[in-house]
């Protein structure tokens, strides 16, 4: 064996990181590694935190490290910085909120930018998690901020999706717009000292029953999404969001679906390796090829249309 795998299997955080590091400068030396530690996952229960940027994401994650290491648990956490402008240096933030826990050696904090990867910031994540849960990492966290994609992206990557919401913030609708409710195990209302939930708590009570008997939206009949409200600020309601957890946890077991995550998820990225590896293959070939330089010089000179000249590529490649 390797001995960067080796090192990890052996819980070696320096190790882990220099593999974090090929996994985000997208070295092919990561592969090799990622290959020999794939039979060792599956392991981590991985939990994603999602919601509007501010929330209270990273402070809920902060007291939740509190509770699994008070129970022995160790723990990783992938920050995955928010899109938003508004919000402001949340690499910054994220290590100030957590940095209690940068001298406890069971907590794993990995910060990751939104932008400039290749493949996407599923594969990056995914890859992530394989290193924390092969660490042997019994939680592993993974945060997200924005409304929309990111949140759905995270869902296939995760055993439970915790969305974070805060009331006052607008209507319903926009809950429904933005496709939460299909994506959530759990619902957490935070900030509940400063602003009243109420509001937000009957709304949201009364979509999910309104979904599970339309049955055509909500991610999973059998489970109704549990709404808790909690003060991350103050470590209130996080025993009961844990709860919460590990009640979903039972039902993904006693469902079969806990199985089928880490094969779903062994899928998602045997997809992403090999359009990775078709696309790299594909222009390697075709920096050379003559045939794409007089279709490129077709497609400048306004003589054709990128679907067409797509297409073309795609036969002449396909026929080798
Ligand atoms: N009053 C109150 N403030 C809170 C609570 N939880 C978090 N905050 C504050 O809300 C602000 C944002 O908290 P974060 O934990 O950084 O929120 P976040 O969702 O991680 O933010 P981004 O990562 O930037 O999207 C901070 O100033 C927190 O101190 C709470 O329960 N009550
Ligand atoms: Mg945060």
């Amino acid at each position: 064996m390797k001995n960067i795998a080796k090192e990890i299997l052996n819980k070696n955080i320096s190790a882990a990181a220099k593999l974090m590091r090929y996994i985000e400068e997208e070295d092919i030396k990561a592969i090799d590694e990622l290959k020999l530690l794939y039979l060792h996952q599956g392991n981590s229960y991985v939990i994603g935190i999602t919601g509007l940027p501010g929330s209270g994401k990273s402070s809920l994650i902060d007291v939740l490290i509190d509770y699994f290491r008070q129970d022995k648990k160790t723990v990783g956490v992938i920050a995955i910085d928010p899109t938003s402008p508004f919000t402001g240096g949340s690499i910054l933030g994220d290590r100030i909120r957590m940095q209690k826990h940068s001298n406890d050696n069971g907590v794993f904090i990995k910060s990751l930018p939104t932008r400039g990867w290749k493949g996407g910031i599923s594969k990056v994540t995914s890859r992530m998690i394989a290193v924390m849960d092969a660490m042997g990492k019994d939680i592993i966290i993974v945060e997200t901020a924005g409304v929309g994609q990111t949140e759905v992206e995270i869902k296939d990557l995760v055993h439970t999706t915790v969305v974070v919401l805060v009331g006052g913030l607008g209507d319903s609708i926009q809950i429904v717009k933005a496709g939460i409710l299909e994506i959530a195990d759990i619902f957490v209302i935070n900030k509940a000292d400063k602003i009243n939930t109420q509001d937000l708590e009957s709304d949201l009570n009364s979509l999910l029953s309104l979904d599970s008997g339309s049955g055509k939206s909500i991610k999973d009949k059998e489970w109704k999404p549990p709404v808790c409200i909690t003060e991350a600020a103050n470590n209130k309601g996080i025993g009961n969001l844990i709860d919460n957890i590990f009640l979903h946890e039972d039902y993904l077991k006693t469902t079969g679906k806990f199985d089928e995550y880490f094969k779903n998820k062994s899928i998602n990225d045997l997809k992403e390796i090999i359009s990775d590896y078709l696309t790299n293959l594909l222009f390697k070939e075709l920096n050379n090829d003559d045939i794409y330089k007089k279709l490129l010089n077709d497609l400048n000179n306004n003589e054709s249309d990128p679907y067409t000249v797509a297409e073309e590529i795609l036969r002449q490649f396909l026929k080798k």
